[in-house]
Parts: C-alpha cells; sequence; structure tokens
C-alpha cells in the first residue's frame, strides 16, 4: 500500500507519547499519572486519540477512547463529473459577455486554449496568486430551452459535513438550483436543499432560512432564497448549504459547546445521518438573470460559471478512528478498536466475541470506544455468546459456563448453534443477526420442521425440493403429494375418459371404473337408452343387476 497524504495526525502534544512502562519511583508515576490526566481533559473532548498508554500502579495500560478523524478540505479528493456532455464551453470557441458589462462581449472562451479554457477541474484547484480560474459552461444561445448542468461530486467514502459548504460562482448565482446527496455511493439520490430566488414558484415551497428552524426540525429538507436572488455579481458569489448554523442550534452560536451537539447527535434520530453522504450533486437549473426576465437579444450573457467548491468533511470512521488516509487512490479509516473495514464498520477476524457496534461519544467527554474483543479473551465478556446474548450462567452439575436466553434463533453454550427448524447462513458470520435461516419446510409434504445444514428439509414419500413443496413424478399435490390415479404415459384414461389433474377419469356415460376401463352395461339395449342422463337410480341398478345376471348365466 502506497500512502500518499495524510489527512489528520494527531497533533504533537506532551501526552501523544507512550509512558514508561519500566517500573519507576511512585511520585514520578503519579505525576506523569497526573499529566496524562490532564492531557485527556484536553484532547480527548476532540476525540481524536483512539487510545493511550496510562500508567496505574499494576503497570501501564492501554485506554481506549471513541475517536474520530480531523476535518479535512474533501475538495481536495474528490472526483467531478459534469453533465451533460458539451456543456462546458469552448469547443467550439465561443465568445460570451457578462451581466455587468453586457454589450461588451469580448470575452472568449476556447478548450484548445489553456489560457482561455475553463474545464471542470478549475472548480477544485489551488488559485496561485490571486488568479481566479473557474469551470465555465455554454451560454444560453438555446433559449427558451432551459439551461442545465449537472456537477456529480464522488469520493468513493462515507464522508460527514463537519462545516458549511461553499460553492463560489462567477458571474452570478444561479436563480435555480437544487443540491442533492448520496449515502450509498450514487445509487440512491435525495435533495439537500432547494435554492430559488422564488422558492413558491420553482419549486412550490414556502421560503425558509436555516434560522427558522427549531431544534426538533432542523434536519427539514428546505427551499432558501437566501442564496440565488441577484444583489450585483460581486456583492455576494457564494451558495452555502449551511451546516455550521445547524450545529450552533445545539452547540451553541461559537461551537463552544460540541458535547451538547454529539450528545443530540446520539439521540435525535436522523440528525447524524443528516450530515453523512458519500456523493453530492448540483443540478443548476437557470443561470443569473441579472434582472427580472430573459433578454433574448442578449442570450450570451447567460451561463454557469464556478471557480471553487469548498467540502469541510470528515471521514465517518464510526469512532474508531482518528485518521483517514488516502490509500492506493481511496480514503480509509485507519481502524483502530480491533474494527476494520473502509468506515470501521466490522470487527476484525477473531475479534468477535460480541457483536461489532459504532463507538459513542457518550459518556462525554470521553465516548465509548466499544472495542471489539477477542474471542474467548477475558477482556470480553467471559463467555462468548456471539453477541447473541448478554447474559451467561454457571451451571455446577456441568461445570461450565453458558449463554443465557441466546437471541437470533441461536441455541447453543456460546449461541454458536441454530434452534431446531434453523439453519446456519453460509454467508454470515456467527456474531451476525441473520445467522440462522428458519427451515420453512412444507407443514404438509415434510416429515418435521427440522432441516439438515444447508436447508434442506426431509420429504414424505413422493415429496421433493428443498423445502418439500413440490411432488416427485407420478405423485399429484393436493395438500401432500398422492400417487397419481391417472396420466398421460402409464396410467392412461380409457375409451375416451379424460384425466383430470392426475387425479380421477372422467369417464364417458357409457364407462365407469378408475381409468374408464369398464363399461356400465355389457349387454342389452336400454343400456344404451340408459346411457341417456335421464336415467334414475332406480333404473340404473336394475339395468346392472340385468348385467350381472346376464354374465352369471353366460355359459363358459
Ligand atoms: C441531472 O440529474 C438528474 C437526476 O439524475 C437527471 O434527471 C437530469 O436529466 C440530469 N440533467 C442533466 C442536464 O444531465
Ligand atoms: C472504492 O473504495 C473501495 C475500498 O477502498 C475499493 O475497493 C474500490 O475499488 C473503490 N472504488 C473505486 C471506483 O475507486
Ligand atoms: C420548525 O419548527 C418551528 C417551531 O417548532 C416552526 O416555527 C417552523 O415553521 C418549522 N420549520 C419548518 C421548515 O417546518
Ligand atoms: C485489540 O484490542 C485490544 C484491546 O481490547 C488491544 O490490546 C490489542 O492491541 C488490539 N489488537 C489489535 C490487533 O489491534
Ligand atoms: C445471510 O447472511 C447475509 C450476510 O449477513 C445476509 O445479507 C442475508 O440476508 C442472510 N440471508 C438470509 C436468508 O437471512
Ligand atoms: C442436505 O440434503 C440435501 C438433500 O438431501 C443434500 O443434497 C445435501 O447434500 C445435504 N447437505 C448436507 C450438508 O448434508
Ligand atoms: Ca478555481
Amino acid at each position: 500500500m502506497r500512502v500518499t497524504s495524510p489527512l489528520s495526525s494527531v497533533a504533537p502534544s506532551p501526552c501523544a507519547g507512550p509512558a514508561p512502562n519500566t517500573p519507576q519511583p511512585a511520585m514520578l508515576l503519579q505525576a506523569v499519572f497526573l499529566l496524562l490526566l490532564h492531557c485527556f481533559a484536553c484532547t480527548l473532548g476532540q476525540y481524536e486519540l483512539c487510545k493511550s498508554l496510562v500508567s496505574t500502579d499494576d503497570g501501564s495500560v492501554w485506554e481506549q477512547y471513541a475517536c474520530q478523524p480531523k476535518t479535512a478540505s474533501m475538495k481536495d479528493h474528490m472526483r467531478i463529473k459534469v453533465d451533460p456532455q458539451g456543456i462546458t464551453c469552448g469547443n467550439p470557441p465561443e465568445r460570451f459577455c457578462t451581466l455587468e458589462n453586457p454589450y461588451l462581449c469580448s470575452d472568449e472562451c476556447d478548450a484548445s486554449n489553456p489560457d482561455l479554457a475553463h474545464p471542470p477541474q478549475l472548480m477544485q484547484d489551488k488559485e496561485r496568486n490571486a488568479l481566479l480560474t473557474y469551470w465555465q459552461t455554454v451560454t444560453w444561445r438555446s433559449h427558451p430551452e432551459p439551461l442545465l448542468a449537472n456537477i456529480s461530486m464522488s469520493w468513493n467514502k462515507t464522508l460527514e459535513l463537519s462545516d458549511d459548504v461553499l460553492i463560489t460562482f462567477e458571474y452570478g448565482r444561479p436563480t435555480v438550483m437544487v443540491l442533492d446527496k448520496s449515502m450509498d455511493h450514487g445509487r440512491s439520490w435525495q435533495p439537500y436543499q432547494f435554492y430559488a430566488d422564488d422558492c413558491m414558484d420553482a419549486f412550490n415551497m414556502q421560503p425558509k432560512r436555516v434560522g427558522d428552524l427549531s431544534p426538533a426540525n432542523i434536519t427539514r429538507v428546505i427551499c432558501t432564497e437566501q442564496f440565488s436572488r441577484w444583489v450585483g455579481s460581486k456583492n455576494d458569489k457564494n451558495v452555502k448549504f449551511e451546516v455550521r448554523a445547524r450545529f450552533a442550534v445545539f452547540a451553541g452560536s461559537r461551537l463552544q459547546n460540541m458535547d451538547s451537539l454529539y450528545t443530540r447527535m446520539e439521540s435525535m434520530k436522523g440528525l447524524r445521518d443528516f450530515f453523512t453522504f458519500t456523493n453530492l450533486r448540483m443540478r443548476l437549473l437557470r443561470p443569473a438573470l441579472g434582472g427580472t426576465y430573459v433578454q433574448r437579444d442578449n442570450l450570451l450573457k447567460y451561463f454557469y460559471a464556478i471557480s471553487n467548491i469548498e467540502v469541510p468533511a470528515r471521514c465517518k470512521c464510526n469512532l474508531h478512528a482518528s485518521q483517514c488516509l488516502m490509500l492506493d487512490g481511496n480514503l480509509q479509516c485507519q481502524c483502530e478498536h480491533n474494527t476494520t473495514g473502509q468506515d470501521c464498520q466490522r470487527c476484525k477476524k477473531g475479534f468477535k466475541a460480541k457483536s461489532w457496534k459504532a463507538g459513542s461519544y457518550l459518556p462525554t467527554p470521553n465516548g465509548t470506544p466499544n472495542t471489539c474483543t477477542l474471542a474467548g479473551s477475558p477482556s470480553g465478556s467471559n463467555c462468548e455468546c456471539y453477541g447473541h446474548s448478554n447474559r451467561c450462567s454457571y451451571i455446577d452439575y456441568l461445570n461450565i459456563v453458558t449463554c443465557v436466553s441466546c437471541k437470533h434463533n441461536t441455541r447453543g453454550q456460546n449461541c454458536q448453534h441454530c434452534r431446531l427448524g434453523y439453519f446456519r447462513n453460509a454467508s454470515a458470520e456467527l456474531d451476525d443477526e441473520g445467522v440462522c435461516i428458519e427451515c420453512n419446510c412444507n407443514q404438509m409434504g415434510s416429515v418435521h420442521d427440522r432441516c439438515n445444514s444447508t436447508g434442506y428439509c426431509q420429504c414424505k414419500d413422493g415429496a421433493t425440493g428443498a423445502k418439500c413443496d413440490d411432488c416427485l413424478p407420478g405423485y399429484y399435490w393436493k395438500q401432500g403429494c398422492y400417487s397419481n390415479v391417472c396420466d398421460e404415459e402409464m396410467l392412461l384414461c380409457q375409451n375416451g375418459g379424460t384425466c383430470h389433474q392426475s387425479q380421477k377419469c372422467i369417464c364417458p356415460p357409457e364407462f365407469k371404473g378408475v381409468l374408464c376401463q369398464q363399461p356400465r352395461c355389457e349387454a342389452g339395449k336400454d343400456c344404451n337408452a340408459a346411457s341417456s342422463l335421464h336415467l334414475t337410480t332406480a333404473t340404473l341398478l336394475l339395468c346392472t343387476l340385468l348385467a350381472h345376471l346376464l354374465a352369471t348365466f353366460t355359459p363358459h
């Protein structure tokens, strides 16, 4: 693995180094301990350390804390895509004017000339010598067709916003735009904020400001008119997604009380997720107009131009890492607490005594690390239950410790087996809640409700299929499998009878028997007449009797 740039590091402080692990005089030990304590107070409130070596009378031990990476400028790591193709200006070269100087259309955009080109990467470059660089679109020549552009930003990493997203527009901010976010790498999207000079007109939404929101509805998606109005392009170029103002609702105007915010993050449903994303997308729906309507005689002054996109955020590491590094081109949490995965979202192999949990900000100021523990290690629960039980009991006469009330359909001393009627999910780890799958044996078709380790039930005669809900050839299903009475091969209905659902032959009136093999009357003209449906049971009986008598007296 190639490490290219650290995104965060623990600030050098007297407590960052390991404490002495050789025996020390008691006084010195105590001094070190006090110093360490002091340092925890100053750094751990920010969750910048995952663990620290602490000296005690029994020697040095690691203490673990909830931790998270520092905020970084995620603009440096974002992948930008602009749609539709051909929206970027300069191919072919074109002239444009500005809203301040609408009749001096002397500016030129030319993709083939580095000095006059405005490619997408100029939205995320570092500007040197105060030289403004920006991405620019084609002009609105095709009016009244709308001038639309999408800017998609992806990181291939779950991130958490830690300050305002700031998009800087040159030559005026769009009069209508939407900021979207995705939390699943672009598979699904949701609006984050609507922006318009007239929210009612553009989105049929009441205009709101973040300041209008109360703690209870701080995660509401709003439409704001604050960043879309024309105030002269020089005055305000920024479109904001306000994170700081939302934080301030809980943390105070200068964010002096972050603990209060973090406490809310734990307790208020959806608050943390509101700031979480993997992708962002801007949908630019109408450019700055510089007035109330579009001047059709000068469409060269309408376009979008963005000089910078600032996305201050931190990697989401589930409070299990204090560093997030660029490795092989992707952001990756440097997981502690024996966790692993891009977001430290799993326990490491062999550390699954309990099921994985995100770290917690609570109790403040150090939080709870929720470390993954070695299966069977004394630091975990004494008896491993793979997260399916949190109670153990000592059974005297067997001299064993066993898990009590295994959940998730598990059973066994360590909740390591599946209950009867369930089987082991081969793609799930032992500590997964979905480790046991119901056998689901067909009640009619199976001998009992248990199945083997691949989910196959034991079938009664004639039944087949993993769940015994199907019949073997030669059998038909009717709340269980029964041998065919008739079929199209061996058990053919005779004398023009037809086989009904393998269950019975439907015979022509003159024949009877399971396979219609028997004429109703073997002799006597009356019987032909008897075949008519008007016959009564009595005459039928008489007829049968006659036939029988005839058969008896026929000489051999
Ligand atoms: C922008 O993205 C939206 C959502 O995927 C899509 O419906 C729209 O067509 C896109 N617009 C452009 C100009 O590509
Ligand atoms: C996204 O990140 C994961 C984990 O680091 C990596 O395996 C995957 O290849 C990355 N995908 C892209 C498109 O870079
Ligand atoms: C949020 O709640 C406050 C008071 O509870 C209310 O005045 C305000 O209109 C709500 N905002 C939105 C966008 O619903
Ligand atoms: C796992 O966590 C324990 C503390 O519970 C720690 O002592 C140990 O060093 C960690 N192991 C790894 C491989 O990170
Ligand atoms: C088996 O486990 C996998 C991994 O946890 C899970 O995605 C899947 O839904 C489980 N299957 C069933 C049938 O529960
Ligand atoms: C479970 O039963 C099915 C059907 O009898 C069989 O094919 C399979 O090999 C069995 N699996 C095991 C692990 O015994
Ligand atoms: Ca720039």
